[in-house]
């Protein structure tokens, strides 16, 4: 059984994922109608979706623990960036504050000596890793490009190679 500040904050991480999907569907969107982006649109409508995942995972933890999971409010995301390289910054900015707030997670687990929820907490912890090492590495790509016109277009062509490669 889950203790009631573990509910409530397990419900705030629910919230933070759904943001996170919200805030990468509106960033798929964005580049979706931007000239020559159609990998950097392709990226985001499937990080967006990996982040309702993200949520789910956590609502049916809830759940199957005796708690309540609750859909959030969300709030409008940003929807327009003054370019891609601001994008990208928001991206990993976004990143690491949903590591953040898992490390709080692990944290009070660990007071609570809440061991099933430390352990289910631990994908969340890798996954982190693995979302922080790629929004990185793009952010160092397009640090190297600069206005390099045909290294934004190759940035947009390998953008997908990169998940691949985070499986
Ligand atoms: Fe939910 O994985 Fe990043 O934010």
């Amino acid at each position: 059984m889950l203790s009631k500040s573990m509910q409530e904050s397990l419900n705030n991480q629910v919230k933070l994922e759904a943001m996170s999907s919200q805030a990468y569907l509106a960033m798929a969107s964005w580049a979706e109608i931007q000239p020559g982006l159609e990998g950097v649109a392709e990226y985001f409508f499937l990080q967006s979706e990996e982040e309702r995942i993200h949520m789910l995972k956590l609502m049916r933890f809830i759940n199957e623990r005796g708690g309540f999971a609750i859909v959030p409010t969300l709030e409008q995301p940003i929807v327009t960036y003054k370019g891609i390289k601001s994008m990208f910054e928001e991206f990993l900015k976004h990143e690491m504050i949903v590591s953040d707030s898992i490390n709080d997670l692990v944290d009070l687990a660990l007071k609570e000596k809440d061991y099933a929820t430390h352990n289910f907490l631990q994908w969340y912890v890798n996954e982190q890793i693995e979302e922080e090492k790629s929004a990185r590495i793009l952010n160092d790509k397009l640090e190297l490009i600069g206005d390099d016109k045909s290294g934004l277009y190759l940035f947009d062509r390998d953008i997908m190679q990169t998940r691949q490669k985070k499986r």
